[in-house]
């Protein structure tokens, strides 16, 4: 029964929160602490972050759903002039070797088509697909709307 018991305790280690927050992998790449801000009623549409850690070949993020929302886009976010703009892309590059933060006012996650308002405290699952590394389900943690300070014009 020794050898079970070390089986059970690797797949308990496997599901530790890393260093406080929480963490996926999925082959050489790490999801790092996913998060959404939390939404209010009647919104339609809200933010997702997270950290993507590559020690592998290059690949890209070509895609996410969650049953959420209707859907999910991959967002850019920049300056023009004076604005704050994002618009939708078809992929988010990951380097190989290097890492990408998906964090307000950059490159970010948006649920569209809320089922419900994201409330703070709560989780949700998220599907990512890889191009080369396939799909993985992570947690999403929602954090409080004041978390950060907002000064992205996040209307859509
Ligand atoms: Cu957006």
């Amino acid at each position: 029964m020794k050898l079970s018991h070390a089986l059970m305790a690797a797949v308990l280690a496997l599901s530790v929160p890393l260093a406080g927050a929480h963490g996926f992998q999925l082959g050489a790449i790490e999801i790092g602490h996913p998060w959404a801000r939390a939404t209010a009623p009647g919104q339609a549409a809200g933010g997702g972050f997270l950290k993507l850690r590559n020690a592998g070949a290059a690949d890209r993020l070509v895609s996410a759903s969650s049953e959420a929302a209707d859907r999910v886009e991959l967002h850019s976010m920049k300056m023009e002039g004076d604005v704050m703009r994002m618009r939708q892309v078809d992929a988010i590059d990951l380097p190989a070797g290097g890492s990408v933060a998906l964090e307000p006012g950059g490159l970010h996650l948006m649920f569209m088509g809320l089922k419900q308002p994201l409330a703070a405290g709560s989780r949700f699952p998220l599907k990512l697909r890889f191009e080369k590394a396939g799909e993985v389900t992570v947690e999403v943690k929602v954090e409080a709307a004041t978390a950060l300070p907002r000064k992205d014009g996040h209307a859509h």
